[in-house]
C-alpha cells in the first residue's frame, strides 16, 4: 500500500443495487423489462421517442427517491481523506456518489439529472419529465433528450479516463458485470500498464480473470472494509 498514490475506481449498477436501484443484467433487472435496442440507442429514440422518454422519466423519478448506501459513503470518505490522485469513474447515471459527498466523480455514461437540447446543445440540470416535450430553457425548442450515452454513442471524457489510468497505481472495479465496452476493457488496459487491479463484486464477473485479486460479496460490506484498509483504519 505504501507506494500507492493514484487510484482509479470504476463503479457499475451493483454499487447502487442496495439503494434499491435496478441493475441491468441481474434477475428482474432493467434489461429483462426492456430491450436495449428499444430504449437505449439513438435509433430507438428516432423510431419511438415516447417509449424512450417514458423509460427515462420513470428512472429519473425513481432515483430521486433513493438514498446513497454504505458503499457510496465509504468512497466519499476516501475521496475526502485521500491526498493522492483519485478518480471515481462511474457507469451509473444516478447521482448517489455525489449525494454521499464524493466530488472526484466522472459520469462516463452521462446522468439522469441532466437534459441535453439537441437543437442548441444546451446541457442543464433536469429533475422533471421530458415526455410532454418541455421547451428548452435556452432556445425554447422542444428538443430535449436525456443527457445519457446510448449504445453506439461515444462515452464522455474518455481522454481524461485514459490519462488517469496511465498515472494509476491501483485500479478498483466495484459492482459491474464487465459486459459493456469500453468500460469493460479498462482492467486489461490497466494490466498492460502494470497497474495493480482489484475487483469488489457480488459474484464473479465477465472480467474477473483479469484482476490480481477478486473479493465477492455485497458492496455495502466489501467497500467500507477496503476503504478502511487503504486509510489504515
Ligand atoms: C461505444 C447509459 C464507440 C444509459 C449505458 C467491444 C466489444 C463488443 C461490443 C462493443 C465493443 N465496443 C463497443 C461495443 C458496443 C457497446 C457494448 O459494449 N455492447 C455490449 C452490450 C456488448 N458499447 C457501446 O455502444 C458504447 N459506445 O462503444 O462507442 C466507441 C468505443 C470506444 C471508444 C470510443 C467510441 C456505449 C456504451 C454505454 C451505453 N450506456 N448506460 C442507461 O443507463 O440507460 S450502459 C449501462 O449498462 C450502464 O451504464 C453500464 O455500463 C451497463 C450495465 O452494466 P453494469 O453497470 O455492470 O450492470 P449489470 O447489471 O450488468 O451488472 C451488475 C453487476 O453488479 C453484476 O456483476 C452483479 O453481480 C453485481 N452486483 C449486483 N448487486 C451487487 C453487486 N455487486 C456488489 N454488491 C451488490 N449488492
Amino acid at each position: 500500500m505504501a507506494d500507492m498514490r493514484n487510484i482509479v475506481i470504476l463503479t457499475g449498477a451493483g454499487i447502487s443495487a442496495e439503494s434499491g436501484i435496478d441493475t441491468f443484467r441481474d434477475a428482474g433487472g432493467l434489461w429483462e423489462q426492456h430491450k436495449v435496442e428499444d430504449v437505449a440507442t439513438p435509433e430507438a429514440f428516432e423510431r419511438d421517442p415516447d417509449l424512450v422518454l417514458r423509460f427515462y422519466d420513470m428512472r429519473r423519478e425513481a432515483i430521486q427517491a433513493k438514498q446513497p448506501n454504505a458503499a457510496h459513503e465509504a468512497l466519499a470518505k476516501l475521496d475526502a481523506a485521500w491526498d493522492g490522485g483519485l478518480l471515481i469513474v462511474t457507469q451509473n447515471v444516478d447521482d448517489l456518489h455525489e449525494r454521499a459527498g464524493a466530488s472526484r466523480v466522472l459520469h462516463m455514461h452521462g446522468t439522469h439529472l441532466n437534459a441535453w437540447c439537441t437543437a442548441c446543445d444546451m446541457r442543464a440540470k433536469w429533475t422533471g419529465p421530458m415526455l410532454d416535450r418541455p421547451a428548452c430553457p435556452e432556445c425554447g425548442e422542444r428538443a430535449l433528450r436525456p443527457d445519457v450515452v446510448w449504445f453506439g454513442e461515444m462515452p464522455y471524457e474518455m481522454d481524461r479516463i485514459y490519462a488517469s489510468l496511465r498515472k494509476a497505481d491501483l485500479f478498483v472495479s466495484i459492482g459491474t458485470s464487465g459486459a459493456v465496452y469500453p468500460a469493460a476493457g479498462f482492467v486489461q488496459e490497466a494490466r498492460e500498464m502494470r497497474v495493480r487491479t482489484l475487483e469488489l463484486n457480488l459474484e464473479a464477473s465477465m472480467g474477473s480473470r483479469w484482476f490480481h485479486e477478486s473479493r465477492h460479496g455485497p458492496a455495502t460490506q466489501l467497500v467500507p472494509q477496503w476503504v478502511d484498509e487503504v486509510l489504515g483504519g
